[in-house]
This record gives C-alpha cells, structure tokens and sequence, in this order.
C-alpha cells in the first residue's frame, strides 16, 4: 500500500460524525459529487471535480472527475501538513544559524508531491532539483533524515555530507536532490532509459521548474526521450518565479506544456492535489505505452526563491496573500473533508497538533546525531572502483591543513584522531 495512504485513527470514527449542513459546503467553495454513506466510508469512492479544467498539447486530456476515497483525502491532509510544518521549521532552523548553506523551501507546492507519489509506486523513479525536501518525504524519507541532512549530521539520508540541495532515497525510487539547473532532466531520462531497457515497465518522473525550462539541455533530453519513446513524465513545477525572475521575462512561451513541440503535454492546476495524481496516473500509463510527455503544475512558492531572498522585491505581498486566500493546497483538502463530512474542524485541528509534535520530536532527534567523522571527508565521492582517487596534490590544493596522504585507502587507514593535524 502506497504510505501516502495510510489509515489514520480518524478513519474509523467518521461514520458516526455529525452531518454537516449543505450550507457549509457550499461555503467551503468545493462542489461535492457523490459520495455514499456506508458503515465503511473510508473505503467508498468519493468522486470530485479537478479546480480547472486539463488544458492538453498533442494529447486528449483526462476526466476532470477524479475517484477518491475519505482515507486518501485525510492521507493527503496529514501529508502536505507535515511538508508545511517542516518546511516552516526548516526557515526557522535556517534562521538560528543551525541549517548552513542552501536552502529552498517547497510551502505551497506541497500538492505536487503527495498528487505525483498517489499515482506512482516506489518502483517508478523520481528525480529532482534542490527545492527537494517535501518530495522526499514524499518518498517515504523521514522528518528526522531531512532535519539531520539540513544540519549536516550523521542520521542524514546523505549522512549529512549532502545538505539541503542533495536529498536521497535510492531504496524508494528517488534519485535526487540536485543543485545544477535543468541537469536532472537528461539524468532522468537516462533513468527512464534503463527502465525501458531492463523491461521494467516502470516509469521516471523528472521534475524541473520553470526557469530550468529555457535550457538547451532540456530541448536535448526532449529529443532523445521522443526518438527512442522513453517511459519519461517531465514534470515542469510552474511556481512562476525563478531565482527573482518572473517568469514574462525569461520565457518568450510560457505555455511551458506545449514546449516540447512534438511531445505531447498537460496543464494541471498544481495547486489541487487530485488533479495532479489524476494527471500523473494518465502520464505514467501514456508514458509506458508511447513515450514522453510533458506535465506542467501550475503552482505558488510562498516562500522567496532560497534563503537569501525575501521573495517580495520582483512580487507583491498582494500576489502571495491572494494565492494563499484562493489556492492554497492545504485548505484545498481541509474543505473537501469538511464539505464530505470525513472529518470534523477539530479533528482536523488536531491533526495539525500531531504533524506540529512529529516536527519538533524529529528535530531534537537530529540535534542528538553527532556530525560526520572526519574519515567520511572522502567516502562516498566516486563511485567505488569506477572513479578517480582522491590523492596527495588534491589534499595538499583544497585541504593544505589536512595531513599528507597518498591514496583514499591510505587516509582511511588512518586513526581518525589524528586526521585534521599535520
Ligand atoms: C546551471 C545553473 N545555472 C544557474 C544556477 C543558479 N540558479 C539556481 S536556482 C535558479 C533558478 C531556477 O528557477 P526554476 O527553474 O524556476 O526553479 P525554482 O527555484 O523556481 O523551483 C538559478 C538561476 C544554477 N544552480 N545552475
Ligand atoms: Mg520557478
């Protein structure tokens, strides 16, 4: 079973809720369908209309009526709460000098991850760039893994040697986590590459934002990826900015869904997890059947593009305030489980309080976790085998402190005492 679809305690209680009045639906601003009264609703199929309609490039679109279910809807809630409240500990962590280097935060994106991780398994791959947190966690990471990584300790899924930028979960199909703009999509597509050739019949999703998308290797990857039909969803996370540049005057074409000409592509409102895992499951099984295609998620970061920036010089505080009012995709879910009787305000009050005791749990749990060994300075580098050794001149170049070695296997021979003493 999928994690991001968990039971919660809440599930079973939901039958014996109190009905809420139509009136409180309708003020919720979300249409309901159908969705029946059994003694197990957890499991019946609610059916709900995507926000927008799909706006399709080369392709037919699919249904806007998305199938759900009361256990998903809470799933997604518990979820996309946790990211905010991470990503919200994160700043903060960042901000008391505890968390060095860089950092992108993902609040308001939060519905991409959950909507692309409830339409894939972990077999299928995904693979990203530096704004990587929420998708790990996504993933199946843990809050303690992403802390510790941001502080650069040991119990980091990169034993805290990657930061921010370079989270990884090979185990659960996430390849990254990477710093160079756009350079994730070839890597992506090499990913699909294998699958195709080792039969796997799984897919690759190989997220970029909108800025990476004026890059020539992106056209590169396109092409190959359309000449050799690889099982590839490039997934073009549209929050409209890229590092302080508004998306009008960096792309002629913003219409990022149709840019990759004979790939066919989607516009999905990224802002509404069920439109999102309704367009990922449609991508996957096209992928496996022709080939490429292109997802565009219109979507909001709250958030300035990293930490270094405020995010109000090249926006308007209006602009954030009334994407938060209108789209954002926590309360998206909170009136659905609200307009479908699933659960009630303070259940889901409370599930806030719990995501808020996980958070800090997890953060005094990464503060315990010593930082690397010195020993790790050269771990993890290459490659075992398949690489170049870190010798004497690169040591003596970029570490004149460190003491002389000849090989890899020589500095890890030493007793780590004595390492950083000349
Ligand atoms: C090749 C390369 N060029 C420039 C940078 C500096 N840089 C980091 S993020 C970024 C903006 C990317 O914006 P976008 O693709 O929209 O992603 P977002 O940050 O909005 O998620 C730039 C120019 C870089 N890391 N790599
Ligand atoms: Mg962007």
């Amino acid at each position: 079973m999928p994690p991001l679809r968990r039971l919660t305690s809440l599930s079973c209680t939901i039958s014996r809720l109190h009905r809420l009045p139509l009136l409180q639906a309708a003020a919720a601003g979300v249409r309901p369908s159908s969705s029946s009264a059994s003694s197990d609703q957890s499991a019946d199929t609610i059916t709900v209309e995507t926000s927008v309609p799909f706006l399709s490039h080369k392709c037919e679109p699919p249904s806007r009526v998305v199938k759900t279910t009361a256990d998903e809807l809470l799933g997604f809630f518990r979820d996309m709460a946790r990211m905010r409240r991470m990503e919200l500990a994160a700043d903060a962590l960042y901000k008391a000098k505890l968390v060095r280097g860089f950092c992108h935060l993902y609040d308001g994106q939060e519905a991409v991850g959950v909507g692309v991780e409830a339409a894939i398994t972990r077999r299928d791959a995904v693979i990203t760039a530096y704004r990587d947190h929420c998708v790990f966690l996504a993933r199946g990471g843990t809050l303690v893994e992403v802390f510790a990584e941001l502080m650069g300790r040991r119990a980091g899924c990169a034993k805290g040697k990657g930061g921010s930028m370079h989270l990884y979960k090979k185990a659960n199909g996430f390849y990254g986590g990477h710093g160079i703009v756009g350079a994730q999509v070839p890597l992506g597509c090499g990913l699909a590459f294998a699958q195709k050739y080792l039969k796997e019949g799984t897919v690759t999703f190989t997220i970029y934002g909108d800025g990476a998308a004026n890059q020539g290797q992106l056209f590169e990857a396109f092409n190959i990826a359309a000449l050799w039909d690889l099982p590839v969803i490039l997934v073009c996370e549209n929050n409209h900015y890229g590092m302080g540049t508004a998306e009008w005057r960096a792309s002629k074409n913003p219409a990022y869904y149709k840019r990759g000409d004979y790939v066919p592509g989607l516009k999905v409102d990224g802002m509404d997890a069920l439109a999102v895992k309704q367009a990922c499951s449609f991508a996957k099984e096209h992928a496996l059947r022709t080939g490429p295609i292109i997802l565009e998620m219109d979507t909001y970061r709250y958030h300035g593009h990293s930490m270094s920036d405020p995010g109000s010089t090249y926006r308007t505080r209006d602009e954030i305030s009334g994407v938060r009012q209108e789209r954002d995709p926590v309360e998206r879910i909170r009136k659905l489980v609200l307009s479908h009787e699933i659960a009630s305000a303070a259940q889901l009050k409370e599930i806030e309080k719990e995501v808020r005791k996980e958070v800090d749990e997890a953060i005094t749990q990464a503060k315990e976790s010593p930082m690397p060994d010195p020993s790790e300075l050269f771990t993890n580098v290459f490659v075992d085998g398949c690489g170049s050794e870190v010798n004497y001149f690169m040591t003596q170049i970029i570490f004149p402190s460190i003491e002389s070695f000849q090989t890899t296997a020589d500095f890890m021979a030493r007793p780590s005492e004595s390492i950083g003493k000349k």
